[in-house]
């Protein structure tokens, strides 16, 4: 059945001949519509050549990965998998990346096309149907934003030859499709020492979430009264709702810990309440848009005013952190930082009576007796994920050297369990940590999360004026 009808011209409109309506009906291709291409696309393009060169002549497969299951028939939010996001700028479930030089771009995207109606699944299947999931971008848009041909996931066995080399770990259908190989773990270490170093993209995008975290973490102390009434819920809800109004959400589970539960390191049930003469020790960081995550704590007494005792601690870590930040700067060991400030945790330990020894005893790597009470690191590499670059090769990260353009977490602690007969009373339950997030440069280091209070007056004063506003 033919439906269409001839066009009626308006008797104020020139005629058309039949040769210009046959001319007008040749010589077009939508696919030159072109959409913005990303800001990213040229980053990931470099990115890609450089991953490439350190495999010649080898076919490199990253995927996305797919919504992790929750429970029963639920699916976490997804969020793709960061090493395949830094290769493509873009993050579709279920999308995968192949890298190769012998291919026409040297790279192809296998992704799940928009617009397909031929079969059932675009309102049937609850895992890929548009109608259940939204509507995806066709081919020739996202081949204009990334600069990376695109071709169907189902055709995705053609790209996967016999020795490719595989991210594991991302997708358990790619890893079911492909026989393992040893090299599959160099890839992911190279991935993660060439993402060590961030190009000025990132170190934007990096700075934004580190600005909108700020914002939260000013959102929660202005809500203190609220979080006095209603516990650490208040202040895990107030940051999260900053970070989805101005971000992609939380890039890790944010810790809001009173009292006692700031010496368990990863508190994050958050379900406790806050009472006067506790420290709040609030760990949490925004994630970009782009994926980029910070990672800010912040220690700050329930009443506004830190006690003897808790000021006492608190500018040991102050003094630690001061210790460590001094001690980032390019060429620096990675680990410089992390001895600088536990050099001054444990004169300090030492000044309060606690340890058993002498600091010089303590310190020595046979006895490091001071980590009952520090417990973890000072620090550690960030990005796109918060705990960035864990794959990289231990003489690069955490053995290697500090490099311009690393992004890093400066974050000493004391953490003395409420438990803990070594201690006096009034420390028992004080869990106290200061991070901030800093950028090497070529000359040292900034820290790009110095706008938030931080020492003990700027803290007891945050609070006074955001009270009084
Ligand atoms: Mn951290």
């Amino acid at each position: 059945m033919n439906t269409s009808e001839p066009v009626a011209t308006q008797s104020y409109d020139p005629p058309v001949s039949d040769a210009l309506a046959a001319f007008m009906a040749q010589g077009w291709d939508r696919r030159l519509i072109k959409p913005a291409r990303a800001d990213v696309a040229d980053f990931a393009a470099r990115r890609r050549e450089r991953i490439a060169a350190l495999f010649p002549g080898k076919r490199l497969v990253i995927p996305a990965g797919g919504p992790p299951r929750r429970s029963g028939d639920q699916s976490h939010r997804f969020r793709p998998e960061s090493d395949h996001l830094w290769l493509t700028g873009m993050g579709e479930p279920h999308s995968i990346v192949v890298v190769d030089a012998s291919l026409p771009a040297g790279a192809v995207l296998l992704r799940l096309d928009g617009e397909r109606r031929d079969t059932d699944e675009f309102w049937r299947s609850r895992t890929r149907g548009e109608f259940w999931n939204g509507r995806r971008l066709p081919h020739a848009v996202v081949e204009y934003m990334t600069g990376i041909p695109c071709q169907d996931l189902d055709d995705a066995d053609a790209f996967l030859t016999s020795d490719v080399i595989v991210l594991r770990g991302v997708s358990a259908p790619l890893d079911r499709a492909v026989a393992a190989s040893s090299a599959d773990a160099e890839l992911a270490r190279a991935l993660s020492d060439l993402r060590l170093v961030k190009d000025s993209f990132e170190i934007a995008e990096l700075t934004q979430a580190i600005e909108i975290t700020m914002r939260g973490f000013n959102d929660v102390v202005a809500e203190w009264s609220l979080v006095r009434a209603h516990g650490e819920r208040w202040i895990e809800g107030t940051f999260e709702r900053r970070a989805r109004l101005e971000g992609n959400g939380v890039g890790y589970a944010s810790i809001a810990a009173a009292g006692s539960h700031a010496t368990t390191l990863h508190w994050i049930d958050n379900s406790g309440s806050v009472h006067d003469g506790q420290l709040v020790l609030m760990d949490m960081g925004v994630e970009a848009n782009s994926l980029y995550t910070a990672d800010i704590t912040r220690t700050i007494p329930a009443n506004g005013v830190f006690s003897d005792a808790q000021r006492a601690v608190y500018e040991i870590v102050e003094r630690a952190q001061d210790a460590g930040m001094a001690a980032v700067r390019p060429g620096a060991k990675f680990r410089a930082f992390h001895h600088a400030a536990t050099q001054v945790l444990a004169h300090g330990l030492s000044d309060l009576g606690l340890l058993p020894c002498s600091v010089d005893e303590a310190l020595d790597p046979q006895s490091q007796v001071y980590r009952r009470w520090t417990l973890c690191g000072t620090g550690h590499m960030l990005g796109l994920d918060v705990h960035d670059c864990g794959s990289a090769s231990f003489d690069v990260y955490p053995e290697g050297e500090l490099s311009a353009g690393n992004v890093l977490t400066v974050e000493p602690g004391l953490y003395f369990q409420e438990d803990d007969l070594l201690v006096p009373p009034e420390l028992r339950g004080v869990g106290v940590r200061i991070e901030d997030d800093l950028v090497v440069t070529v000359t040292g280091s900034v820290n790009l999360s110095a706008a938030l209070p931080r020492t003990v007056s700027d803290i007891e004063n945050w609070f006074a004026s955001s009270r009084s506003s």
